[in-house]
């Protein structure tokens, strides 16, 4: 096999996207851990390094069973091993070149200058394994703010998501979704599998940096596009013009409006009195609207010029969507999206995490999985949202902290008993806990 080749997967993990490849996985929190979960789940071998004692931070954040991993740490981390290290430590140090010198991309996302400070620079790693990719989360690229400690809400006020979000009459909001981390492991992850690719080519690995300001802007770019479009006139699919409101400098939040050329506005449905979720997002797009004026009683609508083109309809889409609401209020949100799907109308109920998480249907794709662990018992969590046909994701829990210490020392590493009895001797491992296997 010419070293330019990609290794060839193990006999028993046969059948996964990313098969051989071996993840040194320095992440924490939540933007790393979830890009290197992706991995593990296309099939790479996920070598998790955690301070000894403590683990990665999450761990013990937001508990709720107390002395168990919290299901902040359990949902980031399935499909990974992890290995209890102080890399402070001689020979921990020891240990992680070797992990270096055997795996093919290492993840972090510590703060700006803490892998120098661990003495782990571009050029030491490269000069212990050549073909290593090295990827990192940053909260900011380089500029002004590039020293900076950052987080998810950070990132979304940087990254011109809060600026956008929430009402014009309100303030700056972040969302719920967690664009900042999770986004930006997505992001992190493609740029690991596109330098895989090229390394099959050029021999060498390379820098992967992710900045979460970047990820952020990256999703948030149709806000980019509509601030350009302020300079020639307003922005006439906002609510904001067909309520005769000026527009200022800046892209203004524009509230349920629907971010495409397509109006669109959340509307109440029966029940609402009691149910915060009773709404459900409906879009007026224009080859239905005929549908629409019959469905809501306006058959008039159809061909009333007033009403009859897309533009004619921009000037009132407040008096549209409340006359659309009257008749939304009237059903339940699953009635309004079985009614309207079935003349092509797109809407969107508005789900409760609950009913997601009795969602049969999400169950069966393998979208919502229930896990077993040994210490928590039995959660739910999501599971790999990219489908592919012919590298199926399976689920398996977290790890417990230094859970597979003696496993990659002596299996992985295949260090002799003298080495591994010294390392321990030096404390660089902690007091690595085992489970017997499930
Ligand atoms: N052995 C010994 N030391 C270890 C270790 C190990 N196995 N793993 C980590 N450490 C040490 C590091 O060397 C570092 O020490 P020094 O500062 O003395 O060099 C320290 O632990 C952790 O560094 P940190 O600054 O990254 O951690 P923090 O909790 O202070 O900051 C965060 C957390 C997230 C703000 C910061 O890591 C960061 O900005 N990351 C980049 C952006 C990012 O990913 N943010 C998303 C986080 S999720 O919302």
């Amino acid at each position: 096999m010419s070293k330019n080749e990609p290794k060839k997967a193990a006999a028993t993990e046969a059948g996964k996207a990313l098969d051989g490849v071996r993840i040194l996985d320095f992440t924490h929190v939540q933007s790393g851990p979830t890009c290197t979960q992706l991995l593990a789940w296309f099939g790479a071998d996920v070598i998790k390094i955690e301070k000894p004692g403590t683990g990665d931070i999450t761990r013990g954040q937001l508990r709720d069973i107390p002395d168990v991993d919290s299901l902040y740490f359990t949902m980031l981390n399935h499909n990974k091993r992890s290995i209890e290290l102080d890399t402070k430590n001689p020979k921990g140090k020891e240990v992680l070149d070797a992990l270096i010198a055997y795996c093919d991309v290492l993840v972090e996302n510590f703060a700006p200058g803490v892998l120098d400070r661990m003495g782990l620079t571009w050029d030491y790693i490269h000069k212990l394994n050549p073909r290593m990719i090295v990827a990192s989360v940053k909260g900011f690229g380089p500029g002004p703010y590039e020293d900076c400690k950052v987080y998810e809400n950070v990132a979304q006020c940087a990254g011109g998501s809060a600026s956008t979000t929430g009402f014009r009459d309100g303030p700056p909001l972040v969302t719920g979704a967690q664009i900042g981390d999770s986004g930006t492991g997505l992001h992190l992850a493609l740029g690991i599998v596109a330098a895989l690719y090229q390394r099959n080519t050029t021999g060498k690995g390379q820098k992967v940096l992710c900045a979460m300001q970047d990820g952020v802007l990256n999703l948030a770019r149709v806000k980019l596009r509509d601030q350009q479009r302020l300079a020639h006139g307003p922005l006439k699919e906002y609510r904001q013009h067909s309520d005769g409101l000026p527009f200022g400098k800046a892209v203004p939040r524009s509230g349920n409006d629907s971010g495409g050329g397509q109006p669109g506005w959340i509307l109440k449905c029966k029940g609402w009195e009691t149910d915060p979720d009773a709404y459900i997002y409906f879009i007026t797009q224009a080859p239905v609207w005929e549908a629409i004026c019959d469905l809501i009683g306006e058959p008039g609508w159809k061909t009333d010029p007033g009403y009859k083109t897309p533009n004619a309809r921009l000037p009132k889409l407040g008096a549209i969507f409340a006359r659309i609401e009257q008749w939304t209020m009237t059903k339940t949100k699953f009635e309004v999206m079985e009614i309207c799907n079935a003349v092509d109308i797109p809407v969107g109920p508005i789900l409760s995490m609950k009913e997601i998480a009795e969602d049969e249907s999400l169950r069966k794709t393998g979208t919502v999985v229930e896990v077993d662990h040994p210490t928590r018992g039995k959660y739910l969590t999501v599971g790999n949202p990219i489908k592919m046909s012919d590298s199926a994701s399976e689920v398996k829990r977290s790890p417990l902290l230094g859970e597979h210490t003696d496993e990659i020392l002596r299996d992985v590493l295949k260090f002799p008993e003298k080495q591994i009895e010294e390392i321990k001797a030096s404390g660089a491992t902690g007091q690595a806990k085992r489970m017997a296997a499930e």
